[in-house]
């Protein structure tokens, strides 16, 4: 698997360090060949490379989904201006569904000139701000599209200034697709999810910055969706329109597409890097990236077998195999994605304010990097396989082994080893 560039530097950066110490040969991994390459002694490398380490990716090079012919934020800029696409014409429509009325007192509608706009977004953000760490994974991708610093104000800041008093059970929300229905794209989530927020779990947030910075058009900006716990569908990008319904149900773009749109996010591994091919003798070096779901994390595991070894039928997780833990490795110290001197900005959810580092890790709905070493691996051809046990003690692929509620297969690579 490759990362997108930035996930895939900060990943060769804290594996690297594992690997060193563990004693790897150089040439083991293609990367850490690279950083012996010159005359620079292992451990100025090591040195070299904890000074590089970047958790979060930068917005430059995040994975990008998004429909749209043309895509939103290419518009020219006075198109931009005109559509309210630039922070200084955005606005926010928040009305009842005419087709299963909630009861709200005042609608926020641009026709009445009381929409959102950036102004009040910010004065809300002066005191409701929320920073959150959140990892964006699409619901039909094999591997995240990018670790985030995402900052917003709660939703239901917003929704609370309509006045509702009830018949309200659904929040939808719309972003905008060059006024054509057939591009539109909408979520949803239930009104109790937007109101209250489960202990440990973060708000669904209207969010304008990602790493400390203003949302770029391709992120979403200037205002997003950004619901911490969910697959990327549910993150509404160009947000310009909330409907407050009674419907019962979810009215999700994603729906059409056959996938599950009530599913949080899984706990999954991917092996990130790993040699192809290995001569006897040499130790075989893994490493790979954790996402961690709404399970949790408790380890990340890997099980190498000849290649053309038979295995029961009725054991397709294979439970039965003899899996080794790996090396689960530590929480970054420098966190990267363009933040001023990798540092953290205060105030940031599950960030321990007195020391900076995170309450717990891995922290749920974020990544967390693992690798392992294999040695003295006898001449042969090999499956290898990782995959997570989450925070229940459930081993991947379960406990919801659909791909349609987001991709969870158990990773396998095959290595020659001669
Ligand atoms: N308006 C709009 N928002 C959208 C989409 C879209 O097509 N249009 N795609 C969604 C999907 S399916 C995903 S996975 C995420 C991806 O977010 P990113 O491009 O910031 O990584 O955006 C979501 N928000
Ligand atoms: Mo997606």
């Amino acid at each position: 698997m490759t990362l997108d560039p930035s996930l895939q530097r900060e990943h060769e950066t804290l594996t690297r360090r594992y690997l060193l110490q563990m004693g790897v040969a150089l040439g083991a991994l293609p990367w850490l060949a690279r950083v012996g390459d010159g005359a620079e002694p292992a451990k100025d490398a090591l040195a070299t490379a904890i000074d590089k380490l970047e958790y979060l990716t930068p917005d430059a090079t995040f994975g990008f989904v998004g429909r749209g012919d043309p895509l939103p934020y290419t518009h020219p800029e006075e198109k931009l201006r005109e559509v309210g696409l630039l922070r200084e014409t955005w606005q926010l429509e928040i009305i009842s569904d005419p087709d299963s009325p909630a009861k709200i007192e005042t609608p926020r509608l641009i026709e009445t000139d009381n929409a959102v706009d950036w102004d009040e977004l910010m004065q809300l953000a002066e005191k409701h701000a929320v920073k959150v760490l959140k990892v964006m994974t699409c619901n039909n991708g094999n591997k995240p599209l990018g670790m985030g610093l995402w900052e917003g104000v709660p939703l239901r800041e917003l929704i609370w200034s309509t006045k509702p008093s009830g018949d309200l059970r659904r929040v939808f929300f719309y972003g905008y697709h060059n006024d054509d229905p057939k591009q539109r794209f909408q979520s949803s989530l239930p009104i109790g999810r937007v109101l209250e927020d489960p202990p440990g779990e973060s708000p669904v947030l209207v969010c304008y910055k990602l790493n400390g910075e203003y949302l770029s058009g391709k992120r979403g900006g200037p205002v997003r969706m950004l619901i911490p716990e969910a697959y990327g569908y549910k993150s509404v990008k160009w947000l310009q329109k909330v409907v407050l319904t009674n419907a019962p149900y979810a009215n999700d773009t994603y729906a059409n597409g056959n996938n599950d749109v009530d599913s949080w996010m899984k706990t999954m591994a991917r092996f990130v890097s790993h040699p192809d091919k290995l001569k006897a003798g040499e130790s075989l070096a893994m490493t790979g990236v954790a996402q961690v779901g709404s399970g949790g994390l408790r380890k990340v595991q890997y099980w190498l077998h000849p290649a053309d070894a038979k295995w029961p039928e009725d054991d397709p997780n294979f439970l039965k195999a003899e899996w080794i833990d790996a090396e689960l490795l530590a929480p970054p110290t420098a966190w990267g994605g363009g933040l001023p001197e990798g540092k953290l900005p205060t105030g940031v959810t599950h960030i321990d304010p007195a020391t900076g580092r995170p309450v717990q890790w891995p922290l749920r709905y974020t990544i967390a990097h693992w690798a392992a070493v294999v040695r003295d691996v006898k001449p042969g051809k090999y499956a290898l396989r990782c995959r997570t046990i989450d925070a229940n003690g459930v081993a991947q692929p379960m406990p919801r082994p659909f791909p349609k509620s987001g991709r969870c297969s158990i990773d396998k690579v095959e290595i020659i080893v001669s």
